[in-house]
């Protein structure tokens, strides 16, 4: 890898959510999310825990950042609770003034330290009161309008100091686990032994359709009030890893492959980039997916002043031969983790879903830029759990070799992609910068470069792939 590749201008640091590691959910006038409420659900969450407590970032948020700066972190990528801003989410609903300090204040700390804060609008912590009130995402009257709004309180609130704002984090696992597998809140799904409401068979891209159109309403908002005098831009993340055929041979599964790409990153990519949806899903859902209203259109084709980027591992993709059903959201593909000749994607880690392919991140960076027409890229999610590291003693994790070898893949891939494929990549926001709570799967699974202590008060102890991460791009970006 060379010296000097990425340039003393990109941003690297770390990224977390609110409800992953705020805690304090009720302190200050905070009110329920979705997740809230999802977690008191048993049997919805791995080990029957909650974002209680987490990494306890409400009280310790300054510690975080000299965290931060102690890894040489450039920026840190964090999420905004709206319920802690706003408890009861409306339009008419009052403004939480100490919640929305606590974000102020965050902000300025950062700034104190001269880290770059990178500030993520909505990362899946729906009030339960908009949930409760009309449905949140399927009501596009009520729902984007009490977007736009919550978004304009943190715009007023910390314009001139955000450069980087996030509409929206991953909106596919928001729509697809939240509305079709009911693995995440608000938990719907049609399939009746997990849950007793929902229709996978249209909510989840009627969700999508109207998450776009906030983002849309969003960006236009701060475009035509907020832009020009605060200097910043905004863009929304996706989620999205990059898929291999299964059998490479079968012209079938190269198609295959292809149309699971566009299920998963096009879905929202192309709605924002090329104002339609992908020839593939309107082929498969029909009129299940909305059409764009030529208001609609004017809202979102155009919307992204950056693409934010997540992406963690690769799939090997099998066609299927019979019809899709009406539950499904792949494109009618089989997702593998080896392909026709028993080759793994990579070694297996916590998460079932998640195998290491760095070759893969340079691939998928080469396949957006030249989708979206070089487009500027932040990589606002990139990491990986460990198999079994929950069952260490603390000394073992601290030493996660298995981490830093793949942060030292991906980001060589990356340095790639920036300088071999002509990829317009400005920055790298490592998933995560501590352990905290990992959704459905609770702390069982890690995630952090720093080790948190649940058990002994929170406290935090970098891992050596800090060290990694700071080294790798210490030389890149001198
Ligand atoms: C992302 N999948 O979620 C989220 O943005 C983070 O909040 C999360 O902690 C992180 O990745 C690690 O999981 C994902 O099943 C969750 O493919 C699940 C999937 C992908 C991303």
């Amino acid at each position: 890898m060379t010296r000097h590749a990425l340039g003393p201008d990109f941003l690297w640091g770390y990224a977390t959510a609110s409800y992953q590691i705020e805690g304090a959910p009720h302190e200050d006038g905070r009110a329920d999310s979705i997740w809230d409420t999802f977690c008191r659900i048993p049997g919805k969450i791995a080990d029957g825990s909650s974002g209680d407590v987490a990494c306890d970032s409400y009280h310790r948020y300054k510690e975080d950042v000299a965290l931060l700066k102690q890894l040489g972190a450039k920026a840190y990528r964090f999420s905004v609770s709206w319920s802690r801003v706003i408890p009861l989410g409306g339009r008419d609903d009052p403004v939480n003034e100490p919640g929305l300090q606590y974000y102020v204040n965050l902000v300025d700390e950062l700034h104190a330290n001269g880290i770059v804060p990178m500030v993520t609008i909505f990362h899946w912590d729906l009030p339960q009161a908009l949930h409760d009130r009309y449905g949140g995402f399927l009501n596009q009257k009520e729902y984007v309008q009490d977007y736009v709004r919550y978004a304009r309180v943190l715009f007023e609130a910390m314009g001139p100091k955000v450069k980087h704002w996030i509409t929206y984090n991953e909106p596919w696992c928001s729509t697809i686990h939240g509305y079709a597998i009911g693995l995440f809140a608000p938990g719907h799904t049609s399939d009746r032994s997990i849950s007793s409401v929902g229709d996978s068979s249209t909510e989840p891209w009627l969700a999508g359709h109207n998450i776009l159109v906030s983002h849309g309403a969003a960006v236009k908002l701060y475009r035509e009030e907020f832009k020009s005098k605060d200097g910043g831009m905004i863009g929304i993340t996706l989620n999205g890893d990059w898929t291999m055929p299964w059998d490479p041979e079968d012209p079938a599964d190269v198609e295959a492959a292809q149309r699971k790409l566009e299920f998963s990153i096009a879905w929202y990519g192309d709605a924002i980039y090329k104002g339609e949806y992908p020839a593939s899903m309107r082929k498969q859902l029909g009129d299940r997916l909305p059409e764009f209203t030529e208001e609609e259109r004017k809202l979102v084709q155009g919307s992204n002043d950056f693409y934010g980027m997540n992406t963690y591992c690769s799939n090997y993709i099998k066609h299927k031969s019979g019809a899709p059903t009406l539950e499904d959201y792949k494109g009618n593909v089989e997702i593998l983790l080896e392909n026709k000749d028993g080759k793994p994607v990579g070694p297996e880690t916590q998460s079932a879903w998640l195998q290491p392919d760095p070759p893969g991140f340079r691939s998928l960076l080469k396949w957006i830029s030249d989708r979206y027409d070089r487009p500027m890229i932040y990589v606002t999610e990139n990491g990986t759990s460990l198999k079994g590291e929950n069952d260490l003693s603390k000394e073992e994790i601290l030493q996660d070799e298995f981490r830093s070898e793949y942060f030292r893949g991906y980001v060589n891939a990356l340095t790639e992609a920036v300088t071999l494929d002509n990829v317009d990549c400005r920055g790298y926001m490592a998933w995560s910068l501590m352990d905290n709570f990992e959704w459905a799967e609770g702390y069982e699974t890690r995630f952090g470069v720093t080790y948190v202590d649940y058990k002994g008060g929170q406290t935090r102890t970098p891992k050596n792939s800090a060290k990694v991460v700071a080294q790798l791009f210490g030389d890149l970006c001198s």
